[in-house]
């Protein structure tokens, strides 16, 4: 049976979404905005690449949920996007509106769906979808884990020179400063990055991924990254669309995992047609888990900023 995907936000991040989405063979797809013209005009445009890349999914877009309706998987990338000088926590409050809206919408017509969040700041927005649509935890998740881990896996490879595939790397905690790149765990091909590299290069690694999206914002100027945040939630879509039971960080809600709980958290999961089937948990050093919990508090200060 072919699978539907909607994307909400036909913006940089969306429009990338919707067209992943097709080149990975995922389903049909809907593109959704409150903008009359941009999703259609960017749907029409993807729909004529389906001769050229070999797909024969339907690309629609829309300004009406109805055409939502049915979804396996929502991708929420409404809202504003971080400007220079404008942290992440800037963006809350208008975004908090919009991501409520958005939820609201999608689930009255898609009830079954799994809800992939990434509009910013994502440990909030999750938040806010998970408390709006009265979802059970496993579907609902926000996307930044695999992004930041991609963001950290490529400085590794560049500095090391190896092939980025060949990396294994992960970033838990919060999608913010105090994210927490794991050194302990991180290597090339089972080899640990510590016998690679000098401890000041890999400081200098984490910080530059802890720094990923100011990094690029600055670059911009008028925007943030697209690229690799809109393949990286169609990386979680795939193995849910799939269900491949691929392994990948997410912001998933923790009820005990790790000692915490009521929260949104970057934690590796198993992704499959259900959405999070088990959060792996494993024994954290001394200094991890106080990396660890300086994020939790940084959510939990989100979690109430957005008054749910
Ligand atoms: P942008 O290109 O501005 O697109 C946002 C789109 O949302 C625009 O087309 C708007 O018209 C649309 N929109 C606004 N309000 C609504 C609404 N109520 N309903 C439907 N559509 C609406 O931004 P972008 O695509 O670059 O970024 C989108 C979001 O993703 C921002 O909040 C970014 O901060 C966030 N983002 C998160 C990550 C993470 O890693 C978590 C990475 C990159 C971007």
């Amino acid at each position: 049976m072919r699978k539907k995907i909607t994307v909400i936000g036909a913006g940089n991040v969306g429009a990338t979404a919707a067209h992943w989405a097709v080149v990975r063979g995922l389903g049909d797809v809907v593109l959704l905005d409150v903008v009359e013209g941009v999703p259609q005009g960017k749907a029409l445009d993807l729909w004529q690449s389906g001769p050229v890349e070999n797909f024969s999914w339907s690309v629609k877009g829309s300004n009406d949920y109805a055409d939502s309706a049915g979804s396996d998987i929502v991708i929420i990338t409404a809202g504003l996007a971080r400007k220079p000088g404008m942290s992440r926590d800037d963006l809350l409050a208008k975004n908090v509106a919009i991501v409520k809206t958005c939820t609201e919408e999608a689930v009255k017509h898609s009830p079954d769906c799994v809800l992939i969040v990434v509009t910013n700041p994502i440990d909030a927005m999750v938040y806010t979808s998970f408390k709006v649509s009265g979802f059970p935890r496993n579907r609902v998740i926000g996307m930044a884990g695999v992004l930041d881990s991609a963001r950290y896996r490529t400085f590794l490879a560049g500095a090391i020179g190896v092939a980025p595939m060949d990396v294994n790397a992960m970033v838990m905690g919060i999608h913010g400063d105090n994210m927490l790149p794991l050194v302990r765990l991180a290597n090339v091909a089972g080899v640990p990055i510590t016998d690679l590299l000098s401890e000041d290069q890999i400081k200098e690694i984490v910080k530059r991924t802890q720094m990923g999206g100011i990094e690029i914002v600055n670059h911009l100027k008028t925007g943030s990254a697209f690229y690799s945040p809109g393949l990286s939630a169609i990386e979680m879509a795939e193995a849910i669309v799939k269900d491949t039971k691929r392994v990948l960080p997410c912001a998933a809600y923790l009820e005990g995992e790790f000692g915490i709980s009521g929260c949104f958290l970057g934690v590796p999961v198993v992704l499959g047609d259900k959405g999070v089937e088990r959060i792996i948990e494993f024994t954290l050093t001394d200094e991890e888990k106080a990396a660890l919990n300086e994020s939790v508090a940084a959510v939990q200060n989100q979690m109430a900023a957005t008054g749910l």
